[in-house]
This record gives structure tokens, sequence and C-alpha cells, in this order.
């Protein structure tokens, strides 16, 4: 499963929804805004109260966790994409 802690009012998250978007991706959304309870978990996940943030359980042998839109937009291309990550978001 995809999750992904973000904020609405974020445009580096709006990027990554893009990408989630642009991939077909199905994700489970926690929309975290500061002092949620979402938040809280969110910082003892990846130890910081930031987003993005991605959390991918697909691979039981690689659980992956990570901060970063541009790294995250990186990894789902090249994870789950066909397309060259510089060929994914357009601002139109
Ligand atoms: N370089 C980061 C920037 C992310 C960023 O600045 N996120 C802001 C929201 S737009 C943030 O987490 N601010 C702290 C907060 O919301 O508590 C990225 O590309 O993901």
């Amino acid at each position: 499963m995809l999750e992904l802690y973000q904020k609405e009012s974020c445009p580096f998250c709006a990027k990554v929804r893009r990408t989630m978007e642009e991939l077909d991706l199905d994700y489970l959304c926690h929309t975290s805004v500061k002092n949620s309870t979402k938040r809280k978990i969110l910082k003892n996940l990846g130890g910081r109260e930031a987003v993005p943030f991605l959390i991918d359980t697909n691979n039981p042998d690689n659980l992956v966790m990570m901060y970063e839109s541009d790294d995250i937009i990186d990894y789902l291309y090249k994870t789950y994409g066909k397309k060259k990550s510089n060929d994914a978001i357009s601002l139109e």
C-alpha cells in the first residue's frame, strides 16, 4: 500500500498527488495539518513534521519511507512508471 502524508495547501504535496494521478496509483491520503493527531503520527514515523511524506509497504522486504517531493516523484516513476520523471510534471 502507498500512503501519503500531505496537506492540501502545500504545493510540494500537490506535485506528488499529480504524479500519483498520472501513474494511476491508488494511495491512502493522510491529510495532516499542524497540531493534528496525524502530525504526531508523522513525526513518530519519519522524525520530522514535514510534508509530503510517502510510505510504501508494497514490498514486504523493503519498507520505504521518504520526505522530499522530488525524491518521492523519482521513486514513484522508477518503481511504478515507465516515463522519465522529467516528463512527469507539467505546469499546465
Ligand atoms: N523540499 C521539500 C519542501 C517541503 C515543504 O516545504 N513542506 C512544507 C509545507 S508546503 C512543510 O512541511 N512545512 C512544515 C509544516 O507544514 O509543518 C519538498 O520538496 O518536499
